[in-house]
């Protein structure tokens, strides 16, 4: 159990990030900081942040030939910059950054639906919900989504399932919904939408029972390719892009600040949600686990002093002789279990 949590000033802000592998979380979190810092691509464009390192490929738009960028502030072994077919984040980890009077701590995550598989996932889960243990409370859990997926990935599914279990149900207010890669559909959920509001109303009608709601106050849509071209065309990587598609990315830009600006304020007006409820609740869930071995072993004790004690009644029923001689037969039996210490605490596997 984690005893310390990390204390917080009035305006700081934690936000934590899901969604699956590929989606885009941690470029949204570089694209993030700077629509919150600049109103324009071209301001941005002389010394755009980057906080966490970024690699991918883009294609010449006459020779369809392919060209690595990369823009690493320093290097991480926590991001794979690499390979791009694998998943690229390998922990949980929060960003910081301040602007104005807001410290937004934003908690990047391994990629639901991990390329490693499910076991990998798993792990990823147990690790998160440890992690998010070091808060006290959390503004808002954003799910990210591409607008494209009219199919929802049934681990994606399983994944968020798991989640909710584990969460406290009050968190369903806290969850907000962010598209990216949006511009091909227009900066709207697209056929996402739909297959989100199935799976919602999944979790709403079987167990765990949580209603999410799911409406334009909670969903946002961004395309952080803005951002993208920000890393492409500043040293070293200076490519030049046509003025068709800087347009697109300045379209894109402009529509990502606004929405920025709208989650921002959305945030904002939410009521924290305590982490503390998801621990003891955990904690709770992890000691009935814990309890159910021992509470096994007390109840089948007790039913074999009691199996004893009937027999010995019925031999005392049954007697004959007198008081002495029975002394040397029967006693009251009785077993008792003994609890042992173990040096060091042991922890389930
Ligand atoms: N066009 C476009 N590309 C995006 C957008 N968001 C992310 N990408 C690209 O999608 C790829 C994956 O983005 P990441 O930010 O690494 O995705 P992630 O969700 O952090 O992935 P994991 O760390 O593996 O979970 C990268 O090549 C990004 O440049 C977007 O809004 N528009
Ligand atoms: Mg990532």
């Amino acid at each position: 159990m984690q005893t310390q949590t990390k204390t917080m000033t009035k305006n700081e802000i934690t936000l934590l990030l899901l969604g699956e592998s590929g989606v885009g979380k941690s470029t949204f979190i570089n694209a993030f900081v700077n629509y919150m810092t600049y109103e324009t691509m071209a301001e941005a464009k002389d010394q755009p942040h980057c906080l966490i390192p970024v690699s991918f490929t883009v294609s010449d738009e006459e020779t369809y030939e392919l060209k690595t960028i990369k823009l690493c502030p320093h290097e991480d072994p926590n991001e794979n910059t690499t390979d791009s077919t694998r998943s690229a984040t390998q922990t949980s980890r929060c960003y910081r950054f301040t602007d104005g009077n807001i410290t937004l701590n934003i908690i990047d995550t391994p990629g639901i639906a991990d390329t490693e598989g499910i076991e990998r996932d798993n792990k990823n889960m147990e690790n998160l919900l440890n992690f998010i243990s070091n808060y006290r409370e959390i503004k808002a859990i954003c799910v990210l989504l591409k607008p494209t997926e009219a199919r929802i990935g049934a681990l994606f599914k399983y994944c968020l399932l798991q989640l909710f279990n584990h969460l406290n149900k009050s968190a369903a207010d806290n969850i907000l919904f962010l598209f990216t890669n949006t511009r091909s559909t227009r900066y709207s959920p697209g056929d996402t939408g739909h297959a989100l509001k199935s799976l919602l109303n999944t979790l709403k009608n079987k167990p765990p029972n949580v209603d999410i709601p799911c409406n334009k106050s909670n969903t946002f849509c961004f395309d952080n390719e803005s951002f993208r071209y920000l890393a492409a065309t500043v040293p070293p990587n200076d490519l030049v892009f046509s003025d068709d598609l800087t347009q697109e990315y300045i379209r894109s830009w402009n529509q990502s600040v606004e929405e920025c600006a709208r989650l921002l304020q959305y945030i904002v007006s939410l009521t924290p949600y305590n982490v503390m409820d998801t621990i003891s609740l955990n904690n709770a869930k992890q000691n009935i686990q814990l309890l159910i071995e021992p509470l096994v072993d007390i109840s089948k004790n007790i039913a074999e002093n009691i199996i004893d004690c009937e027999r010995q009644m019925s031999v005392i029923k049954k007697f004959k002789g007198d008081i002495q001689e029975l002394n040397t037969i029967v006693g009251v039996p009785f077993k008792s279990l003994k609890p042992k210490l173990l040096d060091n605490p042991c922890t389930a596997m």
